[in-house]
């Protein structure tokens, strides 16, 4: 294999995920900035990429993928992200919390609790990796909530419990949304909320949120992820406010995979 380019190891093959996602925006536009004409992504979704992600690792195959942290597959595999000279990904991004508007004024009680809303990327990884080793969503969820009343209380002291009003949360089922989103309904629902859970493809998730059709997502990364999508958007989504920072997304590869360290270095 010595001779070969990474290129040719993987069939020039990056395997993405779900086509209206901000990685395969920032993948599309990576292979024009670094010039790799050669290359493909390959569409599919956050569970056929660690499909396929597990079975390179277990043969300790070469393969490169789209990848973001927090993610169960950086505590499960030694992976890394390859450098992006260009910030094509961007550097460092954070998770916005996002209302439709006039959600201040109808569900006050909620807003407040988005606005304070702010956890750390441990404490997405331990829902995600407790999902992931087979706890239901809901119950990783929980389990988090429980042993997190302190955290919780510093979004919700003070905050008047209501009485059945309805919410409804939209997401894009990656899974640090199913994480996020399925500890944001219980938080809701032990403040009385009528919580309902919808997941969508990332497109309909800022749409319905601009229409009003849904009430808040907490999926938005940005400043780059999903740029195009509150730019599209602009004036019909609030920007509650951030709920992690130091998240991060681009092209990762096994660590076993020594020679590649930069995207510059797919072209080798
Ligand atoms: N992700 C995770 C999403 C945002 C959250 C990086 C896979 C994406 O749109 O690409």
């Amino acid at each position: 294999a010595g001779s070969r380019s990474v290129g040719e190891t993987v069939e020039y093959n990056i395997v993405g995920i779900d086509p209206g996602s901000g990685h395969m925006e920032a993948t599309a536009k990576a292979l024009e900035v670094y010039d790799l004409k050669d290359w493909n992504v390959i569409a599919g979704n956050g569970a056929a990429m660690t499909a396929a992600l597990k079975r390179a690792y277990d043969k300790e195959e070469p393969i490169v993928i789209t990848g973001w942290n927090p993610h169960w597959k950086f505590l499960k595999y030694d992976l890394k992200f390859l450098d992006d000279p260009e910030l094509v990904y961007g550097d460092s991004e954070e998770i916005h919390s996002i209302g439709r508007i006039g959600l201040q004024k109808d569900l006050p009680e909620a807003y407040e609790i988005f606005q304070r809303f702010k956890w750390g990327t441990d404490d997405m990884s331990e829902i995600m990796v407790a999902i992931e080793d087979g706890t239901k969503p809901e119950k990783a969820a929980q389990n988090w909530v429980d042993a997190n009343e302190d955290k919780i209380a510093e979004w919700t002291s003070g905050v008047n419990k209501v009485d059945g009003d309805e919410i409804k949360l939209v997401y894009a089922p990656w899974d640090s949304e199913i994480a996020s989103h399925n500890m944001m309904k219980i938080v809701l629902e032990d403040m009385g909320y009528d919580v309902t859970l919808t997941a969508v493809e990332p497109g309909p998730m800022f749409s319905a949120i601009a229409d009003g059709g849904a009430d808040a997502t907490f999926a938005a990364w940005l400043p780059i992820t999903h740029k195009t999508y509150v730019e599209k958007f602009e004036g019909k989504l609030d920007d509650i406010g951030v709920n992690m920072v130091g998240v991060r997304q681009g092209l990762v590869v096994p660590a076993y995979m020594e020679d590649v360290n930069s995207i510059e270095d797919l072209k080798k």
